[in-house]
């Protein structure tokens, strides 16, 4: 960065910000640097040259093969874009390089802004038993469980008599499901704690497991938060999660319709400790289980922009991915909370078909017509032509929509979808379409187990 006076100790904001993504993130990040004045850098595989991220950048840069590890995860190649490129920050956008601690580190070393937190604050979450420990240290409730790994099956046998069936398995390298194992008695323990260790070691090359008391039934609600250079730490409320598949989020919303008050006060207190706890810098999200009585456990932590960040900016009016560059930059954030002014709700739109068993739909979208109108967001890479790779994940925008009330902003998006036509593949629309008429999910009567009971008509 060049600063246009020696005396000035305000930090100039970034020039130009090279966009280590794909997709509908990558389109995101573009069009807050449009606004915001910064030229952008689109890097892309061969699969992804007519993408529109590719089309909207200043420039782009071909970084290789469409396999993830030799182009977004290619770490030699996405620096030698931004050095030819001359870019002083790197956007990671989420998944691929966004909680990889080396790669925060290697753009550091480069002098080039990794937008993002510190390689430290990464790892400290990145292990789940380390920061399940700075949680506890920190009064974050956590939920009951054994500390530090399980040596062997004898020692998980103790432990699980002591803590008391049901129990859960997981992988200390893990998130997303991979590596977890629910265990209802002890017959089932041995099975399931060699099968958790062979799929963490397969997934995570780390087959450390830890246990858990398993707690059933429970809601998935999060808390975006937001920490600057200077120590300010403020919460941004919560999305609710629970509607999800195999791990895969389907819908998001806030506020939750089973928060209270008093709940968003505690949960959003506890959120900024666990942030504080690492001197956290940058968006992040504190992900929490809920049980029917509204006792909240902190679950994971994840240093980066996520999927489901729209709603938050809609219910609350502000551009998350704006907020996030300025704090890389070293601006003040205003240290105050916000709380949610209308209601959001979010459809992931994949080209997936859930007439069958949401099997991946690549392919080329024939026609395309987005739906529009008062209280409809789109953000979406898709357009009529565009052919869906089959190398990345399946998620071809997010419909959101937003109103005053909750049910105003499901009609809405009952309305939305009825718009939507996408011809050419399979989409998960007549899935969403059916979920805005179903009387749990309008009533708000949902935890992580709702779609396990739901079939499509
Ligand atoms: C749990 C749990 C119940 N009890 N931990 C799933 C992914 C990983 N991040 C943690 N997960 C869970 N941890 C205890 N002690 C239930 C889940 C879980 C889940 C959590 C959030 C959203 C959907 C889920 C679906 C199945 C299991």
């Amino acid at each position: 960065m060049t600063s246009t006076s020696d005396l000035t100790t305000k930090k100039l904001m970034f020039r130009k910000i090279l966009i280590a993504n794909r997709g509908e993130i990558a389109l995101r990040i573009i069009r807050t640097c449009k606004e915001m004045g910064i030229r952008t850098v689109a890097v892309y595989s061969t699969a992804d040259k007519d993408s529109l991220h590719v089309k909207f950048a200043d420039e782009a840069v071909c970084i290789g093969k469409p396999p993830g590890v030799d182009s977004y995860l290619n770490i030699p190649h996405i620096m030698a874009a931004a050095e030819i490129t001359n870019a002083d920050a790197i956007h990671p956008g989420y998944g691929f390089l966004a909680e990889n601690a080396k790669f925060a580190q290697i753009c550091t070393d480069h002098k080039i802004k990794f937008i993002g937190p510190t390689p430290e604050m990464i790892n400290s979450m990145g292990d789940k038993i380390t920061a399940k420990e700075t949680m506890i240290k920190a009064g974050v409730p956590v939920v009951p469980g054994i500390e530090g790994l399980l040596q062997d099956v004898a020692h998980a046998k103790r432990a699980a008599s002591e803590l008391g069936y049901p129990i859960i398995l997981k992988a200390t390298a893990g998130g997303g499901g991979k590596g977890m194992r629910v265990v209802f008695e002890e017959g089932e323990i041995e099975k399931s704690f060699g099968n958790a260790k062979i799929e963490a070691a397969a997934s995570f090359k780390n087959d450390g497991i830890y246990m858990e008391k398993f707690v059933e039934e429970p809601r998935h609600i999060e808390i975006q938060i937001a920490g600057d250079q200077f120590g300010n730490i403020c919460h941004l409320s919560e999305r609710d999660c629970s509607i999800q598949r195999r791990h895969q989020k389907l819908i998001e919303e806030s506020p939750s319709p089973f928060m209270t008050k008093e709940l968003r006060e505690r949960m959003g207190e506890a959120a900024i400790k666990a942030a504080s706890a690492i001197s956290y810098e940058s968006v992040g999200t504190v992900e929490f289980l809920v049980d029917k009585h509204r006792n909240f456990y902190f679950m994971e932590m994840n240093t980066r922009i996520q999927v489901e960040h729209c709603v938050t900016e809609e219910v609350i009016n502000y551009d998350l991915i704006k907020e996030q560059i300025k704090i890389a930059a070293g601006e003040k954030i205003s240290g105050r909370n916000y709380y949610p002014q209308m209601h959001a709700i979010e459809c992931r739109i994949n080209a997936e078909d859930p007439y069958n068993d949401f099997r991946p739909s690549p392919g080329r979208i024939t026609v395309l017509h987005q739906p529009g109108g008062h209280g409809v967001r789109v953000d979406s890479h898709a357009y009529a032509g565009y052919v869906i790779p089959q190398y990345y994940d399946s998620m071809i925008g997010k419909l959101i929509t937003m109103a005053q009330t909750r049910e105003e902003a499901i009609n809405t998006m009952s309305r939305a979808l009825s718009e939507y036509v996408i011809e050419g593949i399979k989409t998960t629309i007549p899935f969403h379409q059916q979920l805005m008429q179903n009387k749990d999910f309008r009533e708000g009567n949902f935890t992580t187990k709702f779609l396990e009971g739901f079939t499509m008509l």
